[in-house]
């Protein structure tokens, strides 16, 4: 029912630190170039006429990738834009609200910040689990306490979703993130923060095969 997908390279754009608009599209299609295969759209300050029209360009210009679109949070913007995927946190909407509301055919992810709500997530319900902070980040001021890896090995074995590893996460971090048990690793910084978020992700993409190849 919902599209098949793979964390394995999350890639979460914030339009302030790509730069604006224009800069959130153009970084999304380098990054899908370099090997990103999902693209959140998490705008915490966009209206959600924004946030459709945001979504509906990163939608249009991701058509000819396998890479999914998932909305953070704005789940009337995530139905509007058809996106595939809705994102939720724990001060979002519950979970049970945002599944009726997208139907079936529609991803939705969970983020989760301890042992209770992971092993809490309601597999029917939710189709993947973002676990973090693993580290520190200034790109989350609010951010809980970071897991470390030994936090998020824990976690991930808890959930009965796949889950993807999120926070203060870069490149030479994926070999230890498929160590320790998660199916991607979801960076914000590491791609919107940089000059040449092509050339970052491909060195990301090669970590991640790595990763998976020790893991
Ligand atoms: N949730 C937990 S940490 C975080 C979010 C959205 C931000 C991660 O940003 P970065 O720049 O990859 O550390
Ligand atoms: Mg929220």
């Amino acid at each position: 029912m919902r599209p098949s997908f793979d964390l394995s390279f999350y890639l979460v754009l914030d339009p302030a630190l790509c730069g604006g608009y224009e800069a959130t599209v153009r970084t999304a299609l380098a990054a899908v170039a370099g090997g990103a295969t999902m693209v959140q759209l998490r705008d915490k300050e966009a209206s959600t006429s924004r946030m459709v029209e945001t979504a509906q360009r990163l939608k249009a210009a991701l058509a000819g990738s396998a890479a999914l679109l998932i909305i953070n949070d704005d789940v009337e913007a995530a139905i509007a834009a058809k996106a595939d995927g809705l994102h939720i946190g724990q001060q979002d909407m519950p979970v049970a609200e945002a599944r009726r509301r997208i139907g079936e055919r529609m991803i939705l992810g969970l983020s989760v910040e301890t042992a209770e709500r992971a092993a809490a997530i309601d597999p029917v319900r939710v189709d993947y689990a973002g676990i973090g902070p693993v580290f520190a980040t200034p790109t989350k001021p609010d951010h809980q306490p970071p897991l470390g890896l030994d936090g998020l090995a824990r976690l991930a074995a808890l959930s009965p979703v796949p889950s993807v590893a999120i926070g203060g996460l870069k490149a030479i971090h994926a070999p230890a993130v498929f160590a320790a048990g998660a199916q991607g690793i979801a960076v914000v910084s590491a791609i919107c923060s940089t000059p040449d978020p092509g050339a970052a992700a491909e060195i990301i993409t090669q970590a991640i095969q790595r990763g998976k190849n020790l893991a």
